[in-house]
């Protein structure tokens, strides 16, 4: 916790980091959000609206700032909420519109309409967007219940996502969500998640559908039913939002005009 609260980015031209939580509906984004937001409030408390795992639930872009271990005192990190995949073009966030999230361009609170893409004439459409308003990480969630189950087009939509962002420099991990629903000893404690056979071999899978090495490949556990929070789950939690400020500062090291400046400058002299 207190690394995470006393994260600062290692770039001067932003305050927050921003990371955009992407996955097929229902796979767990914001349940993720609520239960990272929990483990800082002390109690589980739902602050993006979790749906269920059928209906296409989020709908509008939203970022929300992880509040601190001192609550009057936010942490600099933001996890930005979306619309979940498709199986194709035609349901969920498209590929145009992901990229104009990822790149700066949608405001916040857009509302997705996958048949209306985020156009550039459209009033508060952020047309020279700078490093703050870009996402600086993306977080794929997964379901591990439902891994074996994605469609040939949700695999080839990742492969192409995936291609995408990574041309923008942009480091992805993927958190394996709903894993207590493939492991009953997991389910009972939480500690046993890398003990555990079953979720091993889901990692790989995980790893296999995003073309990812296993090392991206987050396991946590979402609060979902339980009122109390647990050592254990807040723990997987923190690892994961650890992993990820791992990535955001890689990316901000490698995208700081003044930074590369500054060393060419100095390895001038
Ligand atoms: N058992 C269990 N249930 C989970 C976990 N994560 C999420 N859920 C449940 O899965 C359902 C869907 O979660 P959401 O957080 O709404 O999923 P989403 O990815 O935001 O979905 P959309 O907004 O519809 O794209 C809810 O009923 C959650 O309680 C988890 O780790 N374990
Ligand atoms: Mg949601």
């Amino acid at each position: 916790m207190e690394t995470v609260s006393s994260y600062t980015p290692s770039s001067e031209e932003v305050t927050q980091a921003r990371v955009l939580l992407l996955g097929p509906v229902g796979s767990g984004k914001s349940s993720f959000i609520s239960s990272v937001h929990s483990v800082f409030n002390g109690r589980v408390t739902i602050r993006a609206m979790v749906g269920s795992s059928s209906t296409c639930f989020t709908k509008k872009l939203q970022s929300f700032t992880i509040c601190g271990q001192k609550r009057e005192v936010p942490t600099r990190l933001v996890l930005c909420d979306a619309m979940g995949l498709g199986d194709g073009e035609m349901t969920g966030l498209t590929l145009h519109d992901i990229l104009s999230v990822i790149k700066g361009h949608v405001p916040e609170g857009h509302k997705f309409c996958p048949d209306q893409a985020v156009r550039s004439e459209t009033g508060n459409y952020v047309k020279w967007p700078s490093l703050k308003d870009k996402i600086h990480c993306v977080a794929f969630v997964l379901d591990a219940s439902k891994i074996a189950t994605y469609s040939k087009g949700l695999r080839a939509s990742f492969q192409q996502l995936r291609e995408h962002i990574s041309d923008l420099g942009i480091h992805q991990v993927a958190l394996l969500t709903h894993v207590d629903e493939i492991c009953p000893n997991t389910a009972k404690d939480v500690s046993m998640v890398y003990k555990s056979q079953v979720i091993k071999e889901t990692m790989s899978k995980a790893a296999d559908l995003m073309g990812m090495a296993t090392s991206y490949i987050v396991p946590v556990k979402n609060y979902s039913s339980e009122l109390d929070l647990n050592v254990n789950t807040d723990v997987l939690l923190l690892s994961a939002v650890e992993h990820i400020l791992q990535y955001v500062d890689l990316y901000f090291q490698e995208n700081t005009p003044q930074k590369t400046e500054s060393k060419k400058a100095s390895s001038e002299l």
